[in-house]
């Protein structure tokens, strides 16, 4: 059970880890300095209609010369514990698909300074390896859909973990594999905006074996690294609990959830999503031992969660619902599911379109620690974007954000009393960003940027978190 504070609210645990988290293309910008080489986001954002508004992450919010002034938002908030991307063309600028190619110090001296910076200010870092930047001449031999991406990555992966050890613990192999491989080879909504369901079936493996080998050369290289994996794990279910329901749930699940979990967690795929997807692929992309390599279980499981997905079968009698949280997306990144719909759902959503419901953030923790008891979980992002604007007097009053992350800090500590061993909270975002193919339309951060001066500007939900950490985690009421 969890203590009471004085008021008789809730409190997390003592040991609970308070932090932010952003991503390198959303916030770094400097992308043609410190020998930095193109990215598919690069590629992508610059390519005509792809993103909202023509945005690119060029400049972004100008992270990279900013990173102290950043830094010091952080302090000034006493969060102690932060999860940033690593860039991977900034460390090895000129990978090929058959060789990582030099080490660039100017990339690695970026991150060194950024940590040194951060445990200076008694952070602790926790670096995620791949936040969707891939090398563009890795895309240009296959991308994700060829397994030599797995094999480079590995090789990255051990290089940041040895320059950046022992002052980053951990090392979070890759950020929301799922969007990585749907978003980016079916749907083609995220870069390198491809539309071939094959590819993408392709993809999720190529990006399992990535965990894998990384998770093996980074343990042999730094034996003291704690390794993670991030996935945005979707509650799937059904408004009514109808039967007719169930096989639109199954297929959800097994796309989203267990098509990552099984392999990495039990060195197996799923069968009925073999068999739902023959038709696409026969998967043969899968070579005698990978599953042996993909069984890397990770030292914790990151768990990333913004909203549900209520699904419902469709029998072709009424036209088909797709409440689509990608405005933009123009093909399905959902394979195999013409009998799935999407329904619109009632109640708050978010600027993005997405439905609230904290609930679901209970269920995926406790689920995860029911089905793989004694794995250690965190948070790695939750968050929302609505429509913030700079007020009269200076602040940003985002009432709407603050009701959003006590229900869902609510929806956690609810986890833990049911044993879930979370062991730490991101919230998305620390800064406003580049929203991927939103552009800088949609503010997630706790803190507000004037996109014309670079100003940094506390909205109150930086405040109302700030004083849940300096607490030692008593949620309060309002
Ligand atoms: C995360 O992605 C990212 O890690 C982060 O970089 C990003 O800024 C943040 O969240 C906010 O978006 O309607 O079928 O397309 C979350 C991405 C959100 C992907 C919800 C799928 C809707 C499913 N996910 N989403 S669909």
């Amino acid at each position: 059970s969890t203590p009471q504070d004085d008021e008789g609210g809730r409190r997390f645990p003592p040991d609970f880890a308070w932090g932010s988290a952003t991503a390198s293309y959303q916030i770094e910008g400097a992308v043609a300095e410190g020998g930095r080489t193109p990215s598919i986001w690069d590629t992508f954002s610059h390519t005509p209609g792809k993103v909202q508004d023509g945005d690119t992450g060029d400049v972004a919010v100008d992270h990279y010369h900013r990173f102290r002034e950043d830094v010091a938002i952080m302090r000034e908030l006493g969060l102690t514990t932060y999860r940033m991307s690593v860039a991977w063309p900034r460390i090895t600028p000129d990978v090929g698909p058959d060789a990582l190619g030099p080490v660039n110090e100017e990339g690695l001296a970026f991150y060194r300074e950024l940590v040194a910076e951060l445990v200076a200010a008694g952070i602790e870092p926790a670096v995620t390896l791949y936040h969707w930047d891939l090398p563009q001449a890795l895309e240009d031999a296959g991308g994700w859909t060829d397994r030599r991406t797995a094999e480079r990555f590995a090789e990255y992966a051990v290089v940041v973990a040895q320059a950046l050890s022992p002052e980053v613990p951990t090392y979070i192999t890759l950020n929301e594999p799922w969007c990585s491989a749907y978003l980016g080879y079916a749907s083609g909504v995220h870069a390198p905006g491809r539309q071939d369901p094959a590819a993408a079936l392709a993809a999720v493996h190529h990006l399992n074996l990535a965990h894998g080998l990384a998770t093996t050369a980074i343990r042999a290289a730094v034996p003291d690294a704690r390794i993670g994996l991030t996935l945005n794990l979707a509650w799937v279910h059904s408004e009514a609990g109808d039967p007719a329901d169930d096989d639109a749930v199954r297929r959800v699940d097994g796309l989203q959830n267990r098509v990552f979990l099984d392999p990495v967690l039990e060195g197996r795929y799923p069968d009925d999503v073999l068999a739902d997807t023959a038709a696409v692929t026969d998967w043969s992309f899968i070579q005698d031992g990978d599953l042996d390599l993909v069984h890397q279980v990770p030292d914790v499981l990151g768990v990333n969660y913004y909203s549900p997905t209520v699904v419902r079968h469709w029998d072709g009698s009424r036209p088909r619902q797709i409440a689509d949280g990608h405005g933009l997306t123009v093909a399905t990144p959902w394979i195999a599911c013409d009998e799935v719909e999407f329904p619109e759902q009632p109640g708050l959503h978010t600027e993005m379109g997405w439905p609230i419901d904290a609930r679901g953030l209970t269920e995926l923790l406790v689920r995860m620690h029911r089905e793989h008891p004694g794995l250690d979980l965190m948070v790695t992002e939750n968050g929302a974007a609505f429509p913030d604007v700079l007020a009269d007097d200076g602040g940003v009053h985002d009432q709407d954000r603050i009701d959003y992350l006590r229900d869902h800090l609510g929806a956690v500590l609810d986890a833990i009393e049911q044993g879930a061993p979370v062991r730490g909270y991101f919230l998305w975002s620390l800064l406003d960003n580049f929203e991927w193919s939103f552009g800088y339309s949609k503010r997630f951060g706790i803190v507000h940027i004037d996109y014309d001066t670079q100003v940094r500007t506390l909205k109150d939900s930086a405040r109302w978190y700030s004083q849940v950490v300096r607490s030692g985690g008593a949620l309060p009421h309002q």
